[in-house]
Formats: C-alpha cells, sequence, structure tokens
C-alpha cells in the first residue's frame, strides 16, 4: 500500500497511457506497431489489474488488522459478465481511460468489445452469485466466494435453420488477464477407494479413507472490484493431476498410463454441465460438487489456522453460504475435515458445522433438488455415506424419541430416501446442517415451507426465513444504460449508485413533460441500437419506433414462452383478418438458452423462428409486428437488451419461478411489466404500485385449486374458438413448409396435458395485452409509469440482499477502512 504515487497505479489519463505500453511492451513483449487487437485488450486489462490491486491491498490489510467475521460464499456457478468496462466504472476512470486510448490511436470501445465473457454459469443461479459478490465488494463485507475454473463455460448458442446449435465456449482461448494463479495454494483432493476402522498408534478409535485416486485443486483468484474502493475475490479451483500418486498408483514404467491419469484429473474441471433445473446422476457432476467444496473447505480452515486461531471456532469467523445444494456435500466434508482429519469429537464437530452453514434454496421444481444414487455416491464418496448415515441417524433418533414423529413422518424427512431406490436427498442434508434456510422472494420463501420443506419448517420455525433476490444497480443500470443513469444524476445527485432508495425522488417528475421526453428520448437510442445489434446478429430489421417485447431468460416450460408464442400468431392471424386496427407496431423479441438435452425446449426455439419467418417475409403484416430470436444470450447481450425494452414478460405459470431477477433489470431500465403472480413479481407489483403493472393469470390458489378439480385443457381449447384456431395453426404446415408433424409434439401437450395452463391462461393474458396497447397509445401515461418503475425499484437493489443476509444469518458488518 506504500506504492500509491507510482504511475504504476496512477488515475492520471498520462499515468494509465503509460502503464499502457507499459504493459504492452514487459506485460506482452509487443511494441504499439505490431500490437494485435488482443494485444491491446490484455495491455489494458493488466494496466487495470494493477490499478485493482492496489485497492485490494488496502482492504486485504484491513480485514486482517480488524480479525474481521467474514463471509465464504460456495457456488458452483458464477455468471460476472465482462470484466474490463466495470472494473473502469467501479474505478471511475472510464474517462480518462477512454481519453488515454484516444491518444494511442485506440478506440476503447473496440477492446470493451473484444472480451469473452465468463460463462461459469446457466442462468439466474450463477448471475445471482456475481451481483452479490458485487455487492459484498461494495458496501466492504470481507468475502471469499468460491467455485470451478471450468475450462468450458456455458455453450455459444447459434442459430441454424431456425434450430438451436451448441458451439463451445472458448474464454480462456486468448488467455485470461484478470486472474492470477496460485500454485501455492493447492489442495489434495481423494475420490473412491474404501474406508478403514480402527485404533491409531495411540489407541484412539480412528477412520482412514484410503482413496483410489487423488487429484489437485489449485486456486486462481480474481479479483472483484466493488464501487469506489473495496473489493472481494473470485477463487475459483482448477483440477490438476497429482504426479507422485500417478506413478504411484500404475505399475511403475508404464508410463503412457501415468500420463492418461494426468488427463483424466483435469477432466473435473473441464466443462460445465448446461443444464439448469435438471441433472441425471451424473458420476463426474458428483466429483466436480465434491472437488470445489474440499478444496474451499480445506482452504478456510488454512485461513483459519494460520492467523493463530483455535478450530473449534470457526463458526465465529466464518459463515459459509451454500448457493443451492450443489456444495450441499460440504456439510459431511466438514465433518470429515473435523472429525477424521482434525480429531474433534462429533459433538463439537456438529455444532461448529451447524454453526458454519446456511443454505439458500432456488427451486421447488421436483426435478430439480438434487439426489444422489447410494451406489454411485458410495463409488465416489465412501467415507461421506458413513458420515451422511450417522448424521442421518442422530437426527433420526432426536426426531422420533424428543419430538414423537410417526414412521411416515419420519420418512419423510431422512436425508435418505427409501420408497424405491434409495438416494440421498441433498436438500436435506442441506437443512438438516445448516443453521439458516431461506427462499429467494417472499412467495417463494413461504412456498418452500408449505411444501418441500414443509416438516422441517414446523420441527424449526426459526431456522426459516427469506431473502428477497436483488441485482447490482453498478452493471445493470449505471453501466448498461448510462444515458439514463446519467440522466437519473442529473435530477437527483448520484447518490443512488450506492443507495437505490434514492431513485424515489424521481417521483416528482415522473409527471414533468420535459423529464418525459428526455426519458422516452433516451429509450428510443437504446431501441435504436438494439436494432442495430439484431440487425447484424440474425439480418432482421425492426423499427425503434415499435413497441419493444421482450422475453429474455433460459428457455422452459414453465416459463412458458410458448405462451408467448400463441399471443403472437393470436396477433398475427387477427391482422391477417383485418381485425385489430388499432394494434401498435411491435417487435416481439426472445432470448436463451435451451439444454442441449431438453428437446422440448429445443423445439420451442424452433417455433419461435419460425413463426418469426412467417412473419418477417410477409407484407401484409410485417410493417405492424416483427419477431425477432437474439442468438446466444449471455451478460453481454443481456446487457444491451434491457435498456431497450419497454415491455417485459414474467409470464411463468405461478408457483413456479422461486424469484427471478430478469424481472428487476428489465424495470430498473424503464420497461413495463406483464406478469403472473409468480415468485419476486408479487413484491415488485407491490413496490411500482398495482397500476403500473398489467397483471394476468392465475394464482398459485388458483393453480392448485385446477389441479385438484382435475384440470382438463382440452375442454378450454374446445370452449375458446380463438384459442383453437391459433394452436390449429401451429400444425397447420403453414410454419413448416407444409410439414404437419414437426411441432406435434408442443401441441398435443399443451391440449392434453398442459403441466404449465397456459390455455388456463390464455385468454387473460390476451385481454392483458390489450391493455398494454392501449397504454402504449397514450405515450405521456406511459412514460410516467415508466419512470415511476424506476423510481420504485430501490429494494431490488442486490445491496440490500446482501444486508439482509449479512443482520438476518451471517451476522457480518462491513469493515473500516484505514
Ligand atoms: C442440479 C442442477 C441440474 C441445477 C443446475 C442449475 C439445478 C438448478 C440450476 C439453476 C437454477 C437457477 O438458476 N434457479 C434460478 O435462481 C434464480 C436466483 O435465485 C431465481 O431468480 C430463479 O427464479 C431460479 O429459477
Amino acid at each position: 500500500a506504500s506504492t500509491s504515487g507510482s504511475s504504476r497505479i496512477s488515475h492520471s489519463k498520462e499515468a494509465i497511457k503509460a502503464s499502457f505500453l507499459d504493459s504492452l511492451f514487459y506485460g506482452i513483449g509487443r511494441v504499439p506497431a505490431l500490437a494485435t487487437p488482443n494485444d491491446r485488450y490484455t495491455a489494458l486489462a493488466l494496466t487495470i489489474r494493477d490499478r485493482i490491486f492496489q485497492q485490494f491491498i488496502l482492504t486485504t490489510e484491513s480485514i486482517s488488522k480488524q480479525d474481521a467475521r467474514a463471509v465464504a460464499y460456495l457456488s458452483a456457478e458464477y455468471l460476472p459478465g465482462p470484466h474490463l468496462a466495470n472494473n473502469l466504472l467501479n474505478l471511475e476512470i472510464t474517462a480518462q481511460t477512454r481519453e488515454a486510448m484516444e491518444e494511442l490511436g485506440i478506440e476503447l470501445d473496440d477492446l470493451i468489445a473484444i472480451e469473452e465473457e465468463p460463462g461459469l454459469g446457466n442462468g439466474g443461479l450463477g448471475r445471482l452469485a456475481s451481483c452479490y459478490l458485487d455487492s459484498l465488494a461494495t458496501l466492504g463485507i470481507p468475502a471469499i466466494a468460491y467455485g470451478i475454473r471450468y475450462e468450458f463455460g456455458i455453450f455459444d448458442q447459434v442459430i441454424k435453420d431456425g434450430w438451436q446449435v451448441e458451439l463451445t465456449d472458448k474464454w480462456l482461448h486468448y488467455g485470461n488477464p484478470w486472474e492470477v494463479v496460485r500454485p501455492e495454494i493447492a489442495y489434495e483432493v481423494k475420490f473412491g477407494g474404501r474406508t478403514e476402522h480402527g485404533a491409531d498408534s495411540n489407541g484412539k478409535f480412528q477412520v482412514t479413507w484410503v482413496p483410489g485416486s487423488e487429484v489437485k485443486g489449485t486456486a486462481y483468484d480474481t479479483p472483484i472490484l466493488g464501487y469506489k474502493g473495496n473489493g472481494a475475490v473470485l477463487r475459483l479451483w482448477r483440477a490438476e493431476a497429482i504426479e507422485s500418486f500417478d506413478f504411484a498408483a500404475f505399475n511403475l514404467g508404464d508410463y503412457y498410463r501415468a500420463v492418461e491419469a494426468k488427463m483424466l484429473s483435469e477432466n473435473i474441471t473441464k466443462v460445465l454441465y448446461p443444464n439448469d433445473q435438471a441433472q441425471g446422476g451424473k458420476e463426474l457432476r458428483l466429483k466436480q460438487q465434491y472437488f470445489f467444496v474440499t478444496c474451499s473447505l480445506q482452504d478456510i480452515i488454512r485461513l483459519h489456522l494460520i492467523q493463530g486461531r483455535n478450530l473449534e471456532r470457526l463458526h465465529e469467523k466464518f459463515a459459509i453460504q451454500l448457493n443451492d445444494t450443489h456444495p450441499a456435500i460440504a456439510i459431511a466434508e466438514l465433518m470429515r475435515l473435523l472429525v477424521d482429519v482434525h480429531q474433534l469429537d462429533w459433538a463439537k464437530a456438529w455444532h461448529i458445522t451447524q454453526n458454519c452453514f446456511a443454505y439458500t434454496n432456488h427451486t421447488l421444481l421436483p426435478e430439480a433438488l438434487e439426489k444422489w444414487s447410494i451406489p454411485l455416491f458410495e463409488k465416489v464418496l465412501p467415507r461421506h455415506l458413513e458420515i451422511i448415515y450417522e448424521i442421518n441417524h442422530r437426527f433420526l433418533e432426536e426426531i422420533r424419541h424428543q419430538h414423537s414423529y410417526n414412521n411416515a413422518q419420519i420418512a419423510g424427512m431422512s436425508i435418505i430416501d427409501e420408497s424405491g431406490e434409495r438416494y440421498i436427498r441433498m436438500a436435506h442434508l442441506a437443512t438438516i446442517g445448516s443453521h439458516s434456510v431461506n427462499g429467494v422472494s417472499a412467495m417463494h420463501s413461504e412456498l418452500l415451507k408449505k411444501e418441500v420443506l414443509h416438516d422441517f419448517a414446523g420441527l424449526w420455525p426459526d431456522k426459516f426465513c427469506n431473502v428477497t433476490n436483488g441485482i447490482t444497480p453498478r452493471r445493470f443500470l449505471y453501466l448498461s444504460n448510462t444515458p439514463l443513469a446519467e440522466l437519473i444524476s442529473s435530477y437527483i445527485g448520484n447518490g443512488w449508485i450506492t443507495d437505490l432508495d434514492q431513485l424515489r425522488k424521481l417521483e416528482p417528475y415522473a409527471d414533468d413533460v420535459s423529464f418525459q421526453n428526455s426519458w422516452m428520448e433516451i429509450k428510443l437510442n437504446n431501441k435504436q441500437h438494439l436494432a442495430a445489434l439484431l440487425q447484424k446478429q440474425t439480418g432482421i430489421e425492426i423499427d425503434p419506433a415499435m413497441l419493444f417485447d421482450i422475453q429474455a431468460k433460459r428457455i422452459h416450460e414453465y416459463k412458458r414462452q410458448h405462451l408467448k408464442v400463441l399471443h403472437i400468431l393470436s396477433v398475427y392471424l387477427r391482422l391477417k383478418k383485418g381485425e385489430l386496427i388499432n394494434f401498435s407496431p411491435s417487435a416481439f423479441i426472445f432470448a436463451g438458452k435451451a439444454a442441449p438435452g431438453y428437446i422440448m425446449a429445443k423445439l420451442l426455439i424452433k417455433l419461435i423462428n419460425s413463426v418469426a419467418d412467417l412473419v418477417n417475409q410477409d407484407t401484409e403484416v410485417n410493417d405492424k409486428m416483427k419477431v425477432v430470436f437474439m442468438p446466444d444470450f449471455n451478460v453481454k447481450n443481456a446487457q444491451n437488451l434491457y435498456p431497450a425494452a419497454d415491455l417485459s414478460e414474467q409470464i411463468s405459470m405461478a408457483g413456479m419461478e422461486a424469484s427471478g431477477t430478469g424481472n428487476m433489470k428489465f424495470s430498473l431500465n424503464g420497461a413495463l411489466t406483464i406478469g403472473t403472480l409468480d415468485g419476486a413479481n408479487v413484491e415488485i407489483r407491490q413496490e411500482v404500485g398495482e397500476d403500473n403493472f398489467f397483471l394476468f393469470g392465475l394464482s398459485v390458489e388458483q393453480v392448485q385449486a385446477n389441479k385438484t378439480a382435475g384440470y382438463q385443457p382440452y375442454d378450454i381449447y374446445q370452449q375458446n374458438q380463438h384459442l383453437r384456431e391459433v394452436l390449429d395453426f401451429i400444425v397447420s404446415g403453414a410454419l413448416s413448409q407444409g410439414d404437419t408433424q414437426l411441432f406435434r409434439p408442443l401441441y398435443e401437450n399443451l391440449l392434453y396435458q398442459d403441466p404449465f395452463m397456459l390455455l388456463a391462461d390464455y385468454q387473460s393474458y390476451i385481454d392483458c395485452q390489450e391493455q398494454v396497447h392501449e397504454l402504449w397509445r397514450e405515450p405521456k401515461e406511459w412514460a410516467r409509469k415508466s419512470i415511476l418503475n424506476v423510481a420504485r425499484m430501490g429494494k431490488f437493489s442486490s445491496d440490500r440482499s446482501i444486508r439482509d443476509y449479512s443482520d438476518l444469518i451471517w451476522k457480518v458488518t462491513p469493515i473500516n477502512k484505514k
């Protein structure tokens, strides 16, 4: 920290320019004349990284001086988005960096555009972890986030002939200037083998795990800078071979097999599983989870012990958050480390474990609740199976004797599902081993207590709480919609950047015509920008004056992208008949990836693109409507979508979306929402006001009542002539060159099963869309509501979420710097 003033960290334009040239020359051995665009990007990244480290040393020094309590966030997924522009913003050096580059004949935006983002997650859960890391850093809460350094992140999506095609992600292809490898921070990870039970040389009972194979996990650190100052670290583990082990395990002299073993070790962190919500019991996935969990826990224990602290006080120094059940094996692993390795007795170890961990649940979908078949689990983690049996045995004894639960209740709460083939229920392990369990929106947390974890909520009512999700206003407003952010700041100052409730000060301007005009002009510019991008990506031209109606999220039946398709077709058919004369020209925009093995989701993408082909070519309607599927939804593309949206589609069946966070991102950028009473939509509507939210569809209670009564979608199909026309059109061949079979699976699913009740909500959705169009015809009213939406989004800052976690669950406070 004594280097301040040095040109290597100064924030002046001159210093940035000099550092850039230095980094280019000494960091990558290039002279400007021969530098490639990637050389220039890398040199600038290194220049910025120096300045980040400067901030970091300060944070780290304060944390250790104050011996502060820290958060360890365990997540199998992160979606940080591109680093460069965000780091410039957080350091507040965008302007001088732009000028420095200009003086060298370099356009800053060209360098920003080159960056390949780390796609280390699937969707909402991964992006939430990154928003939380941003807020932890901004608030100055001591934090370290642990995860997996997947060599191949989420696939790149391209569209060929209307179908999704997956390409491998190449984020590390040109190197990664943001990370620093720490070869000396590495841990051994065992798999398989057997356990030996017996007395050690002192006669103490001891379990020894004799592994079948072993790998090493090495730390790769990425500094995450908060706004104006503090930092947190993202520590990702990469699997590597342990040479000594391989050579011992295989026949001496069998060089080929030894090298082959090294290769297999590295497989563990090769690739992210591209499924959200459902994943069959894949051995490699279990290995990934255990691999990153044990490295992280060994690291936490090391950090604790090097401060000279007693291991028995681990829970006083670390709050460990489990992001869903993906890292829940941590509960058994910490017990193993404390009991088998560090020789604590079981009761002490259990006390520490329960007080360290807290668990966040992100889903009620039965197929997304992780369970591992016992034979598979035993093969990979034999010692952990014993530990889980012991945890379970003690737990079941307790509820049988102290709480007199009956056999059926006990079977329902057991960690082991014995209703058929035997499975380990990871959500039960996480719940039993944690002191806190939370859902991610008010409604989801209630449903969690009522359904999935009902008996546990009865047993431990105080264990359960809610923390509604949030998003970072730095990336999702200031960075991605800078013109709007600057307009806002020019009216109410820039305090909102770290105190989002201050957006309330915009309310008085909601009726101010000149403010409304500036507001809508920025929206129009953003739409122009998106239209140009879409034209480049898809060749489809859209008029920026159209209403931009956007649904962007993973493709999933429960999210009901097909409900929006039904609406689009209903508009199309009515326009063709000369009806809907008041319809305002609309661009219907979709984006999202489908899990590669999810046939119905992939068919949905094909359906959307088929509708797009039909509509966009049809000169009778294509001045009134366009349909576009934006390929490769990721953080970078998302940052172009949210600022350009007029209407945000949040149309999942009630009870299905745990929270949603895209809903918040759209609304913070001035889109109005059309949505169901699901997840955080409920709270968004509460905040922005009923009049400023387009509500449709069944409530959770109505959904459940409908199910109980024996929902019959076919009856609705028969009763609603319009709906029938729309549905029949899908299989008429008009969308598929005469092929009446292509979309049949989708059609029949809706008519005879319709698990997500599109047909029940259809008419309500269509009617609600009419209200949207009515309002769109009153630009001043629309602008007013758009402003009010933004003004009332304060609650959905991830800073608020992190304060909630800090107060309610972690009991941590920000460090005082200097
Ligand atoms: C087990 C494995 C197949 C799996 C992998 C990824 C299961 C689930 C996931 C991801 C789930 C996810 O992204 N859930 C979303 O979390 C968001 C953040 O809390 C919520 O806003 C969103 O409603 C929820 O679907």
